[in-house]
């Protein structure tokens, strides 16, 4: 059975202090920013490390994720977890198929339609207590994705 999930994407990994957590997996592993942004829906000051290109013609990264508000996802889970590996992202081409591919499998999806994430793409989450233990994200690159530009 081919998937339609065609790359890891991301893993999103939650910190406390983004500059200085960059700072570590550059003077670490070599790693440089590719971009960064802030989603105000999701309460994030992010930045994404691009670490390669994927077969399917996106790229995997790592995001690193520090909340902007005490009330959002990342701050809540971070309350309870410390900093870490907060969820594991697929890339597909169709995120509105897959997600309800997905969901006709009764998992549940977070969102009824689909949001904004980094760099312009659109995504949704599974529910972790449907996922084995694992908070999924699923995402549909922006066509221009892979320019490298900082903003939004
Ligand atoms: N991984 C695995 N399990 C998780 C989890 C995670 N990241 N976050 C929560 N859970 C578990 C909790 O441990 C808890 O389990 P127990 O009931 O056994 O204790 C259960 O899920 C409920 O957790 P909660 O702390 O009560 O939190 P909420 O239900 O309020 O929220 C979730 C959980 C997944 C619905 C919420 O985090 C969410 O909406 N996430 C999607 C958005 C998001 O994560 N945004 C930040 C990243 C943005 C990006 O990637 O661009
Ligand atoms: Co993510």
């Amino acid at each position: 059975m081919s998937s339609p999930l065609t790359r890891i994407d991301h893993i999103g990994i939650a910190c406390h202090d983004l500059d200085a957590t960059v700072d570590f997996y550059r003077s670490t592993y070599g790693f440089e920013v590719f971009h960064t942004e802030t989603n105000d829906e999701q309460g994030v000051r992010e930045a994404m490390l691009k670490i390669n290109d994927t077969g399917d013609g996106g790229a995997s990264y790592l995001q690193i994720l520090e909340p902007i508000r005490e009330d959002s996802a990342i701050a809540k889970w971070m309350a309870k977890n410390g900093e870490g590996v907060h969820h594991i992202a697929f890339g597909t081409a169709d995120v509105v198929t897959t997600t309800d591919a997905i969901v006709g499998k009764g998992i549940r999806s977070l969102y009824e339609q689909p949001r904004r994430g980094s760099m312009g793409s659109t995504i949704n989450f599974l529910h972790p207590k449907d996922a084995h233990g694992v908070l999924v994200e699923l995402v549909q690159a922006a066509d221009d994705a892979h320019d490298g530009h900082d903003g939004h």
